[in-house]
């Protein structure tokens, strides 16, 4: 009898400790789960622009840069919190010559997350040089500049395309060593990069969808507001740059056509009388026009639905080369 009863108690004993477990347990799972007021909020960070440091030494120039997460206006009123080198996107042009030996620095101000440079212009084992630098923390690096043209850098660390996409990339122009062969007939150059802009660090849209803007340096408005200017007759280089990351350029200016293009900016690789230059994702060109007439010339790519989204300057051609503030044409 007595063997009997303990059997029932310790059946009872068990059921109630069980039944209390489902009451106790889901209170102690929903404790496990932070309130609203513990949940951690990352805070948008805006890192104030800090200029690159550049010193030459013989043929070494060091260069350092920093990776830094910075708010850029993509078109008016459009700001985008942009994953950066020095705070701009594109980050800062770069100019060195064939046969210098680059000295690379990169500070990784970002507290967040790695980021690296992978230079188009030189030699480099890319698990050795284009590494990734931690959050805080700074890497140095050497390669030989020993190709001449324009090249585009960027930020090689994973996922790429969110890397590039967020705005960080930019142009390395390598001075041939015996210069152009047309650098004695040249009055003005300019600096151009075409990039897209896709909805703000989504994956998805860098994957799968349009670009919501196509521009050319950073933003769909400073080269309508701002034209880039000449006189007439001039003789006028671009040197241009398509980052993509995605999409081709079909690089063009309206009412003129290119006398020279070096393809990849390589003194070697000349085409004459182009009409438009295909740019793929992270190719580059230098090209030559001359401008024969006062008045406004669209730059574009041909590609209209991209020009349409953004990517339209404006090359002013005025009989002093000054701007004489006329409205721009629209394109
Ligand atoms: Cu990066």
């Amino acid at each position: 009898m007595i063997s009997k009863w303990k059997t029932y108690m310790i059946v009872l004993i068990g059921f109630l400790a069980i039944t209390a477990g489902f009451y106790v347990n889901p209170v102690a799972k929903l404790e496990a789960v932070p309130t609203e007021e513990e949940t951690p909020i990352i805070e948008k960070i805006n890192q104030a622009p800090i200029q690159p440091i550049i010193k030459r030494e013989g043929n070494v120039v060091s260069i350092e840069m920093t990776a830094q997460v910075t708010d850029v206006e993509i078109s008016e009123g459009i700001m985008y919190n942009a994953w950066t080198f020095n705070g701009t996107v594109p980050g800062p042009v770069l100019h060195v010559k064939e046969g210098d030996i680059i000295h690379f620095t990169l500070k990784n101000m970002d507290p967040n997350l790695a980021h690296s440079m992978d230079f188009h212009a030189v030699h480099a084992a890319p698990s050795k040089k284009f590494v990734d630098i931690m959050p805080l923390e700074e890497g140095t690096f050497e390669y030989p500049a020993d190709n001449p043209g324009v090249f585009m850098y960027h930020c090689g660390s994973a996922p790429v395309l969110a890397h590039i996409a967020n705005g960080m990339y930019g142009m390395i122009i390598v001075e041939p060593k015996n210069g152009y062969p047309t650098d004695a007939e040249i009055d003005r150059e300019y600096t151009i990069v075409q990039s897209e802009w896709y909805a703000e660090n989504d994956m998805d849209a860098f994957m799968n969808e349009e670009p919501e803007y196509v521009v050319f340096n950073g933003n769909d408005y400073t080269l309508k507001d701002h034209p880039l200017l000449a006189k007439v007759g001039d003789k006028v280089r671009l040197y241009v740059n398509n980052v993509g990351p995605n999409e081709v350029s079909s690089f063009h200016v309206v009412g003129t056509l290119f006398d020279r293009v070096y393809i990849d900016g390589n003194p070697k690789n000349t085409l004459y009388g182009i009409q438009t230059v295909l740019l793929p994702a992270s190719g580059g060109a230098v090209v030559e026009l001359t401008v024969a007439e006062e008045g406004d010339y669209p730059i574009v790519t041909h590609q209209f639905n991209h020009a349409t989204k953004g990517a339209v300057g404006i090359l002013r051609v005025t009989s002093d080369g000054l701007d004489n503030g006329e409205a721009t044409m629209g394109h």
